[in-house]
């Protein structure tokens, strides 16, 4: 009986710590977004011209906001000082942004919401992949394409460029394909689908999330490239031959060369390419690779100790590169020498724009033509963080998974912290039934009974069935 005592002021006492921790993690965790901005001090120094971002949220309308006070999802611009330009959180996701022809400080992107099933006029939800273009100083706002799709795992648009004045490309992520709009008349006039040159068995599961296609961008000789990021590979369309085998970057399950990736930039012969810098995302790195002679060589790569699952890199006109590190929680500029000069702290940020420096890496110079030197922190040996340590142990997906599902709040501590009380919860509770005398029987079909044994008296009352079911 003492032994149990022990046991049970051990588990309220490891509890009580666990939970007074994750209550001072609580306490201490920083402001969101843009309170936090408002607050001063998570940008510096001065950067040189305005940052848009959009940040993606967690599933369908409320479902975050609900778990955590966040806002789903934000479209959020900062100027130079990073004071507040711009704040939207209308919809459930934001995905690409570009600065669009139109004016200075006015952008398009790409965004989408959660439909009840009465919004969706039938017995199933829906959602609505939307592209507007905003100007940033006055909030004036046009819807310029949309597209009802069904509910489904891998459905939200990503990425949606201009084609031209009046098309659009859209990287069609619901259905594996890549196709170009024209807005006025709302005719598809051209399309590539990945079944065409990828057999269904690879990438991920067909048809609910099998290529994953999640970024296009039209090239400056007219080629388009797409990126397939459960395929691991960047691949370029001839618009009129189709797929050019000869210069897809990476292959499936070559993880060291890509790992469900994002946003690739391509940077043409002019500016030192071709290059094509990649969000390396499950490698936690952003990487270059050049082409010469017919093949891609890495020519860069770069990532600090706290960067994790980024989404996007854009090199700037000035050799710095623009970072957006999703599950760090940030956007950064990093210098030439690979140091961070500039950081916006936000949640689960999908991609930035350095506004004045053209859409994504278009005006950048390639990593060569700049002498970019790579630089690596080497996330389990010097820098021995908890998060090294949890990505040695535990797979990548699973964090991921994890991440997704606990509130901003939470730090890698925080969610250890909770899942070792969860445990020790669980632990006590197994010991309690297992020492209590009602025992739970599984005949017919479920019974609770009485243990004779545990008073030495058999209850005619609750006793079902002849004999006992034993430990
Ligand atoms: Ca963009
Ligand atoms: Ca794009
Ligand atoms: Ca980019
Ligand atoms: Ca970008």
């Amino acid at each position: 009986m003492d032994e149990r005592r022990i046991l049970r002021v051990a588990f309220a006492a490891l509890l009580v710590l666990a939970v007074g921790s994750l209550v001072a993690g609580y306490l201490a965790a920083p402001p969101s977004f843009p309170e936090r901005v408002a607050a001063g001090g998570s940008v510096a120094p001065p950067a040189d011209g305005a940052t848009v971002v959009a940040t993606q949220g967690f599933g369908a309308k409320g479902w975050h906001l609900r778990f955590t006070g966040d806002s789903p999802g934000e479209l959020v611009a900062v100027d130079e000082r990073g004071d507040v330009l711009y704040y939207d959180d209308e919809y459930d996701s934001y995905w690409d942004v570009d600065p669009s022809p139109e004016g200075d400080r006015t952008v398009m992107y790409v965004a989408s919401e959660h439909l009840s099933t009465d919004e969706c006029g039938a017995e199933t939800e829906c959602y609505r992949n939307v592209v507007e273009r905003t100007n940033l100083s006055t909030g004036e706002t046009t819807e310029v394409y949309s597209r009802i799709v069904p509910n489904g795992k891998t459905i939200r648009w990503h990425d949606v460029d201009r084609y031209d004045g009046k098309r659009l490309v859209v990287a069609d992520i619901h259905r594996d394909r890549v196709f170009v709009v024209n807005t006025e008349t709302e005719v598809i006039e051209w399309e590539w689908d990945a079944q065409s040159d990828y057999p269904t068995s690879g990438g991920g599961p067909y048809p609910h999330d099998w290529t994953h296609l999640n970024d296009v961008e039209v090239l400056p000789d007219g080629r388009i490239m797409v990126s397939l990021r459960n395929q691991d590979q960047v691949v370029f369309l001839d618009p009129e031959t189709g797929l050019e085998e000869g210069w897809t970057l990476g292959s499936e399950d070559d993880y060291d060369t890509l790992y469900e990736q994002h946003n690739p930039d391509y940077i043409p012969p002019e500016n030192g390419g071709p290059a094509v810098l990649v969000a390396d995302s499950h490698n936690n790195r952003v990487v270059e690779y050049g082409r010469e002679d017919g093949a891609w060589n890495r020519t860069w790569s770069w990532n600090d100790s706290r960067l994790e699952w980024p989404r996007d890199a854009d090199r700037l006109p000035n050799g710095h590169t623009l970072v957006t590190d999703s599950n760090g929680g940030r956007v950064v500029e990093v210098n030439e020498e690979g140091e961070v000069v500039w950081t916006l702290d936000l949640t689960l940020p999908y991609e930035a724009e350095r506004l004045g420096t053209g859409p994504e890496s278009a005006g950048g110079p390639s990593a060569d033509r700049a002498d970019l030197p790579s630089t690596r922190a080497n996330r389990g040996g010097d820098d021995l963080s908890l998060g090294s340590i949890v990505y040695a142990v535990v797979p990548g997906e699973i964090v991921l998974a994890v991440g997704f599902v606990l509130p901003a709040w939470m730090g890698m501590a925080d969610a250890l912290t909770l899942a070792f009380a969860l445990g020790v919860a669980a632990l006590w509770l197994g010991l309690e039934l297992y020492w209590s005398p009602w025992r739970v029987g599984l005949r017919r079909p479920v019974s609770i009974r009485r243990d004779p044994r545990a008073t030495g008296r058999s209850d005619d009352g609750d006793a079902e069935g002849e004999s006992s079911e034993g430990d």
